[in-house]
């Protein structure tokens, strides 16, 4: 007998096994993320609920672990699977269906693109999004790209480095910085964005918080509205970027810049934030914003420790499980400083390591200031790592008729 061990961070590994050993490209795929080992944490769930899970486990094989109103279950993802489905759940564990379903439909079918204003973006590989500051006062970039001509350039520098998206923003976020008045914010982005998209640099985003300021920047050609307060700070914008047809990027943080830092209190980081990000989806959906066009972001560095990054950059799962595609924002922030005692203006090294790690663990796209070695990391993480195992028509797959993940709610 000969014992080989294979890694299971992926499918990947016992997917090749399979296909190594006849299986076709499909079913190697589902057999392969089937045998994936899940974890869930279930909270809020009473006494009768917490008994039927035991029961299940102990008949399952899985792992159970419970307390009062809490229980952990682990178990591969096709065991898991039946309780997602109302005609094969255990009596007790109603309430479990529908939120399960939707986490192993996204699992098993993580989105592969992004609708923006007039377009979509391919998620197949990771997405770069360049960072063009207007604002004389951003903390890393010391306002020097200021000017329109600055702007345009740095902005052709970014799209030759291989960005697909250039982010606008004409407004600092960093703490303490001065508020900057609509009409300031407007004069600073929308000529910006004019010339980006005229010059065919686009498609463009435009960050910011404010509606009248995202109705001017869709105006002059943006496709996407980058917000940092995730739709909280002007209840007006989700419908902006409905009516618009855009994409939005709804990012995690608390407050206000000003506020932000006292308000850094998780009980458990990236469950709070995944669970605050979900209701800022929602703010989206109400606000008429079709699923397609969101991506979420967790906000490195709004609200955040330095510990905290570091804990939500490794659980980042927990952040994709929301079944969006998930843009991170690591580049040049506090935290790298902190692990490296780096200036801010040699973090670029640290920056493009975190999107690799970002990457490995679902992340999809990346707002960097710096795109050569963010996508010189991203190359290698991307060639290591594929969303698209090779072998696999994922084309096909998604016809399956059945499989273990055949439990979409819809
Ligand atoms: N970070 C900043 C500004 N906008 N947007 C998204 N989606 N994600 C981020 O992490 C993010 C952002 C602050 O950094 P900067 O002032 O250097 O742009």
């Amino acid at each position: 007998m000969k014992l080989t061990p294979l890694a299971a961070h992926t499918p990947e590994a016992v997917r090749a096994a399979l296909a190594a050993r006849g299986w076709d490209g499909q079913p190697a795929w589902f057999a392969a993320t089937g045998m994936q080992s899940l974890v869930v944490l279930l909270e809020e769930i009473t006494e009768t609920e917490r008994e039927a899970l035991v029961r299940w486990g102990a008949k399952a094989g899985a792992d159970v672990l419970t307390g009062e109103g809490w229980a952990l279950v682990g178990a591969p993802a096709s065991r898991l699977a039946p309780l997602a489905r109302p005609d094969r759940l255990p009596p007790g564990l109603e309430r479990l269906a529908p939120e399960l379903g939707r986490f192993l439909a996204g699992y098993a079918d993580p989105p592969r693109r992004w609708a923006l204003g007039g377009g979509v973006l391919s998620l197949d590989h990771p997405v770069l999004i360049g960072i063009v500051n207007v604002t004389p006062d951003s903390f890393s970039d010391g306002g020097r790209f200021a000017r329109l001509d600055r702007a345009v350039a740095q902005a052709e520098r970014l799209a030759a480095d291989g960005c697909e998206l250039l982010d606008v923003g004409g407004e600092s976020t960093r703490p303490g910085a001065v508020p900057v008045p609509v009409e300031d914010e407007i004069g600073r982005v929308a000529p910006v964005i004019e010339q980006l998209v005229r010059r065919g640099l686009g498609p463009v985003s435009v960050d910011t918080r404010k509606a009248a300021v995202a109705r001017a920047a869709l105006a002059a050609g943006a496709a996407v509205v980058n917000d940092v307060s995730g739709l909280a700070f002007d209840p007006a914008l989700a419908r902006v970027v409905a009516e618009g047809g855009a994409g939005v990027i709804v990012m995690h943080m608390r407050g206000t810049p000003d506020t932000m830092d006292s308000l850094a209190v998780y009980r458990h980081v990236a469950a709070d934030v995944a669970a605050e990000l979900g209701a800022a989806v929602a703010r989206a959906e109400a606000g008429g914003v079709a699923r397609e066009r969101i991506v979420v972001d967790p906000g490195f560095g709004f609200a955040k420790t330095p510990e905290q990054n570091f804990r939500l950059l490794d659980e980042l799962a927990t952040v994709v499980a929301l079944g969006y595609p998930v843009a991170v924002g690591p580049s040049r922030k506090r935290f790298l400083g902190a692990a490296t005692g780096r200036p801010v203006e040699d973090r670029d090294r640290a920056t493009a390591v975190a999107c690799a790690l970002a990457w490995e663990r679902g992340a999809r796209l990346f707002r960097v200031h710096d795109a050569a070695l963010a996508r010189e990391a991203l190359q290698v993480a991307g060639a290591t790592t594929s969303p698209v195992p090779t072998g696999v028509d994922r084309d096909r797959e998604r016809e399956a008729p059945s499989g273990w993940n055949g439990t979409s709610p819809n």
